[in-house]
C-alpha cells in the first residue's frame, strides 16, 4: 500500500497525490460506508493503485489533527483569518473564528490584505492581537507585498483562508501560489451546474499546501461549549488565571479579576476584552437554552 493526501472528491471518486506529486484516482472501500467514515480533503490515506486506466482502492483513512463539517475538510494545522481596510473589519467574527479554530488545535495568522489601501489597520490589529497567538501579517495581494514572508511562514502545512467575502481571498490565494484560476465560490457554482460537488480542494505548489474553498466563513462557536472554557481560547489572559479574588473568574464584572486589572495596565487590549465579554454573553445564552 502507498500513502498520499486527499486533494479532491468527485461523484463518488477521490484524487490522491503521493510525495512525488504523482495523483491517483480512487474508490472506497464499503467498509468505510459500514463504518460511517467519510474520506476528507486533506485525509492523508493508505491506498492501493489501479493498474493502467483503472482506478485504485481508497484503504484507510490515517488519523486526524483536526476535522471540520462545514467545509468538508481534514488535518488543517493553519488557518489564515484574512480581513482588510474594506469590507469593514468585523472583528468579533475574527474573534469567533480564532476561538473556533483553537478549539480545533489549529493555529492561526491573521492576514490584513489590501494594504496598499490602508497600512494603518495591521498597525491596530497589531496592537488589538497581541497576545492572541495569531501574528499579524501586512499583505497586498495586488502589489505582491509581504506575500513572501506569508509564504515562508505558511512553510508546508496544510493552510485554510477564511475570512469575510470581498476582503481577497481568491485573490490571495491566486497570488500565493501563482496561479490564475477561478477559485472558491465561482468554481463551485459552475461545477454545481455540472451535477457534480466540489467542495473542496487541495491545491500544491512550491511547496504550499492551500485548501480552496469557500465554506469557512460562516464558523459558529461550538453550541456545546460550556461558558467558563471560554477563556481558555484567549491566550493572552493565560498568565493571569488562578491570579483573581473568585475561582472560577470568568474575567467578565467580577471584582477583584486579574484579567480586567490587567486591561486597565495596558496588558490586554480593552477592545479585544470587551468582545471576550460579547462572546460570553452569547455562550451563556446558548448555554442556558441548550435544553429547549
Ligand atoms: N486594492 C486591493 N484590492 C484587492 C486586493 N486583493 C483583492 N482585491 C480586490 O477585492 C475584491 C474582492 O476580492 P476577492 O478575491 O473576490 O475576495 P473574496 O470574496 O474574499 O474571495 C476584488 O475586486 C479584488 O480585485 C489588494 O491587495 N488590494
Ligand atoms: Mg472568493
Ligand atoms: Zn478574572
Amino acid at each position: 500500500m502507498r500513502q498520499g493526501t486527499l486533494v479532491r472528491g468527485f461523484g463518488g471518486f477521490y484524487a490522491v497525490r503521493d510525495a512525488e506529486g504523482q495523483e491517483f484516482t480512487l474508490r472506497c472501500k464499503k467498509k468505510f460506508r459500514r463504518l460511517g467514515l467519510s474520506p476528507l480533503v486533506g485525509d492523508e490515506v493508505l491506498f492501493t493503485p489501479g493498474e493502467g486506466e483503472e482506478h485504485g482502492w481508497l484503504e484507510e483513512i490515517l488519523p486526524r489533527s483536526s476535522q471540520c463539517l462545514r467545509p468538508p475538510v481534514a488535518n488543517v494545522s493553519l488557518l489564515l483569518i484574512v480581513v482588510a481596510p474594506v469590507p469593514e473589519p468585523d472583528l468579533l467574527l475574527v474573534d469567533r473564528m480564532m476561538v473556533r479554530a483553537r478549539a480545533q488545535g489549529m493555529d492561526m495568522l491573521l492576514v490584513v490584505n489590501k494594504c496598499d489601501l490602508d497600512a494603518g489597520l495591521a498597525q491596530e490589529l497589531q496592537a488589538q492581537y497581541a497576545g492572541a497567538q495569531a501574528p499579524v501579517f501586512a499583505v497586498s495581494a495586488e502589489s505582491g507585498q509581504g506575500l513572501g514572508a506569508l509564504r515562508e511562514r505558511m512553510g508546508g502545512r496544510l493552510c485554510c483562508l477564511t475570512g469575510q467575502s470581498g476582503v481577497g481571498k481568491s485573490t490571495l490565494l491566486n497570488a500565493l501560489l501563482g496561479l490564475s484560476l477561478e477559485t472558491g465560490e465561482i468554481s463551485r457554482k459552475i461545477q454545481r451546474g455540472k451535477n457534480t460537488t466540489r467542495h473542496a480542494e487541495l491545491l500544491m505548489k512550491d511547496g504550499l499546501r492551500v485548501l480552496d474553498t469557500a465554506g469557512f466563513s460562516l464558523l459558529e462557536l461550538d453550541g456545546g461549549m460550556e461558558p467558563v472554557t471560554l477563556k481558555e481560547y484567549y491566550p493572552e489572559f493565560a498568565a493571569y488565571e488562578g491570579k483573581c479574588r473568585f475561582e472560577p473568574c470568568y474575567h467578565d464584572r467580577e471584582p477583584g479579576c486579574a484579567v480586567t486589572a490587567a486591561c486597565g495596565e495596558g496588558a490586554i487590549h480593552p477592545q479585544r476584552l470587551a468582545r471576550y465579554r460579547a462572546l460570553l454573553a452569547e455562550v451563556r445564552q446558548t448555554w442556558r437554552e441548550r435544553y429547549d
